[in-house]
C-alpha cells in the first residue's frame, strides 16, 4: 500500500508539473500572441499616415484612374479623358500616363475575271498632356497604331453558262461569274505608358489634363473597309521633382 501511495504521490506531482508546464506554455503563447497583435496593430495604425499623399493638391504626387469605355470610335479629336490638380513649388512635373489602347481594322476585297482589288484600314490612338493648357513634352504620342492592307486577284465563282451564239460550243466568255470575296478582321488591345515632362512652372496649383485622340482612315475599291480605335482603363501618376541639370 505504501508503495502504491508513493507512486500515487509521484504521479500526482508529475501531473501537477505537467499542468504547470502546459499553463506556462499557454501563458507564454498568449503573451507572444498579444505582443505580435500589438505590433501588427501599431503597424496598421501607422499605415494611414505613411500611405497618404495621393489625390490631395498639397502633395507632391497625385494619381487618378478612369475607365473610359465611351471612346470606341472612328474619329475623335483631342478630348480630355483624365484631369487632376497638384500644388507644388518645384518647377518640373513628370506625368506617367498609362492607357489600354485598342484597335479594330477590317478589310474586305472582292473581284472576278482576274481583276485585282485592294482595301486598306488604318487606326491609331494618340495621347497628349496639357499642364495649365500648355502641351507637355514630347507632345503628341502614339499609344497604338495599325495599317492593314488586303489585296486579291480572283477568277470568280461560276454561276451559269449558255451557248449564247448557238455555235454548239460554250466558251468562258459565255459564262456568268460572281465575285469571290475575302475578309480580314484584326482586333487588339494593349496597355502602355509614356512619361511626359513639363518644366519652368511657377509655384502654385497646376492642372494636368490628359487628352486622347482617335484617328482612322479607310480605302476600298470593290470591297469595303472599317477602322476604329478604342480606349479602356487609364491611370495617370504625376510627381513633382527638382530636375537635375
Ligand atoms: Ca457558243
Amino acid at each position: 500500500m505504501s508503495k502504491f501511495s508513493a507512486h500515487g504521490v509521484r504521479l500526482i506531482t508529475l501531473l501537477a508539473f505537467a499542468t504547470l508546464v502546459t499553463n506556462c506554455g499557454v501563458d507564454e503563447l498568449s503573451l507572444r500572441g498579444l505582443r505580435s497583435n500589438k505590433k501588427s496593430g501599431e503597424a496598421v495604425a501607422l499605415k494611414p499616415s505613411t500611405g497618404s499623399g495621393t489625390s490631395q493638391p498639397a502633395s507632391k504626387a497625385t494619381a487618378a484612374f478612369s475607365d473610359i469605355a465611351i471612346m470606341d470610335q472612328g474619329d475623335v479629336n483631342f478630348t480630355t479623358i483624365l484631369t487632376q490638380t497638384l500644388k507644388t513649388s518645384n518647377r518640373s512635373l513628370f506625368i506617367d500616363m498609362a492607357l489600354e489602347c485598342g484597335l479594330l481594322t477590317k478589310t474586305t476585297v472582292k473581284s472576278k475575271g482576274g481583276k485585282k482589288d485592294t482595301s486598306t484600314a488604318s487606326a491609331a490612338v494618340m495621347v497628349r498632356v496639357l499642364v495649365d493648357g500648355n502641351v507637355a513634352a514630347p507632345g503628341e504620342v502614339t499609344y497604338c497604331q495599325r495599317t492593314q492592307e488586303l489585296s486579291a486577284t480572283f477568277g470568280g465563282i461560276l454561276q451559269s453558262c449558255t451557248d449564247a451564239d448557238g455555235d454548239g460550243t460554250i466558251l468562258a466568255s459565255e459564262c456568268e461569274f460572281a465575285d469571290e470575296e475575302l475578309s480580314l478582321l484584326l482586333s487588339t488591345m494593349n496597355a502602355g505608358s509614356f512619361n511626359f515632362l513639363t518644366d519652368n512652372l511657377t509655384s502654385g496649383v497646376h492642372t494636368i489634363e490628359v487628352q486622347a485622340k482617335i484617328f482612322s482612315s479607310t480605302t476600298a475599291e470593290a470591297g469595303s473597309s472599317e477602322a476604329r480605335g478604342f480606349i479602356g482603363k487609364g491611370s495617370v501618376l504625376t510627381t513633382s521633382e527638382r530636375l537635375a541639370r
